[in-house]
């Protein structure tokens, strides 16, 4: 069986809720469409995060819609399954499968239960793509571990492989011992499943959810291809790069199975980015407004695109408008040339001891009554405080909100 595994594509991104990706998303199905052409694989499995949000907008279903139906229809033979991510809604994935079954496309949102004593038998079929090459059981996330459900499916498939075809075991979750460079904070707090725990009798595990990719357990993504025993767990990684922190290169992986328990090859198909992530000043820091306006000038006269991160001295003042400054230096760019407002302070100025409770009177408070007067004051006196920065705080902390409120809905579901 020859498979073709990737993850994360998270259509409908916004970088810095302003810069759409789409033409990077289609310079990456681009490649994909070659990589089919070029390895005729027996599917095509994406493992998760199709979507960048629970409710993606008109133009990223429609560009999901345009590219996985153009891939059907050059490689009908071609099977394609895709699993919800946590940053997918479960029910609505589930609610497309089935018409997107009539073109060999497999949509899997809502997981199995916890409990499926109640369930009626051969419930396992619904997470089981059979193909004459061999079985793929497409599981989305799924909160907690299931380690009973997973291995009911794979006795399951077990006792129907009198073959000894080869087994892939799909999955979005992070598990323990993996490598979550340039997640940051957002990894830091998931809670990680012990590869024990996700079942036996599987060839290869085609994991989503974490951006690097990675074979657990194997330190050896400087190869370009790598045979190992049955039974590895691997993250294909994302397509396409999120900050300046995801510096290592990203690939999908090629995976060639030639029977149950037989020795597994993946080779890394490594991805051409359309646009790169650039840090300013190039030599260091920017003391002040002015040399960090010339370096973004700089920059925009030299490359034709790219997002750029500036690091600037936070020992000095900087304009309270200063990404303003940046903004309208990089409008004539028409968006090519794409400004994360979220700069790196160095040399901040200790304010444990400050007196931060006398940098406005009461009386003076008392008087103001525009909000943006009191935030524009404050923004004078503490340079690293970041409205923008803020604002996208904010954002993520409503993003959360709205991901665990459809994961309540998904859970009252199952019940
Ligand atoms: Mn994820």
């Amino acid at each position: 069986m020859k498979i073709i595994h990737t993850a994360d594509l998270h259509l409908g991104q916004l970088m810095y809720q302003d810069y759409t990706r789409e033409d990077e998303h289609d310079h990456f199905f681009n490649q994909l469409t070659t990589w089919c052409r070029t390895h005729q694989p027996d599917a095509l499995l994406v493992s998760g995060d199709i979507f960048d949000i629970q409710q993606p907008g008109a133009h990223a279903k429609r560009f999901f819609n345009d590219h996985f139906v153009a891939l059907h229809n050059e490689f009908p033979q071609m099977a394609i399954v895709i699993t919800a991510g946590n940053h997918d809604s479960a029910s609505r994935i589930h609610a497309d499968n089935s018409v997107w079954k009539m073109g060999n496309v497999t949509l899997v949102g809502l997981p199995p239960l916890a409990d499926t004593s109640s369930l009626p038998d051969g419930w396992q079929e619904d997470f089981i793509v059979s193909l004459p090459q061999g079985f793929i059981i497409a599981l989305p996330f799924m909160t907690g571990s299931r380690q009973q459900t997973i291995q009911s499916i794979l006795d399951y498939v077990a006792q129907r492989n009198s073959q000894q075809k080869p087994v892939v075991l799909m999955g979005h979750l992070a598990v323990t011992g993996m490598d979550s460079t340039g997640h940051g904070f957002e990894v830091g707090n998931i809670q990680t499943i012990d590869t024990d725990l996700l079942g036996h009798g599987f060839d290869y595990m085609a994991l989503g959810h974490i951006h690097r990719p990675q074979t657990i357990g194997y330190n050896d993504e400087h190869l370009p291809q790598s045979t190992y025993p049955s039974g590895i767990i691997r993250y294909s990684g994302s397509p396409l790069h999120v900050s300046c922190d995801e510096e290592y290169p990203h690939s999908v992986s090629l995976v060639q199975i030639p029977h149950h328990l037989g020795p597994v090859t993946v080779t890394r198909l490594h991805i051409d980015q359309l646009r790169h992530f650039y840090e300013l000043p190039p030599d260091g820091i920017a003391a002040d407004a002015a040399t960090a306006l010339d370096s973004v000038k700089r920059f925009a006269q030299q490359h034709s695109t790219g997002y750029f991160r500036l690091t600037l001295d936070g020992s000095q003042p900087f304009p309270a408008d200063f990404n303003q400054q940046i903004y309208q230096l990089i409008e004539p760019y028409n968006g090519q040339i794409r400004f994360n407002p979220k700069s790196i302070w160095t040399n901040l100025p200790d304010t444990s001891s400050d007196d931060m409770h006398t940098v406005f009177e009461v009386a003076e408070l008392q008087q103001m009554t525009d909000p943006m007067e009191f935030i524009r004051q404050t923004q004078s006196h503490y340079p690293e405080l970041d409205i923008d920065q803020l604002a996208q705080a904010f954002g993520e902390v409503e993003n959360e909100l709205r991901r665990l409120s459809e994961k309540d809905n998904t859970h009252n579901h199952e019940d």
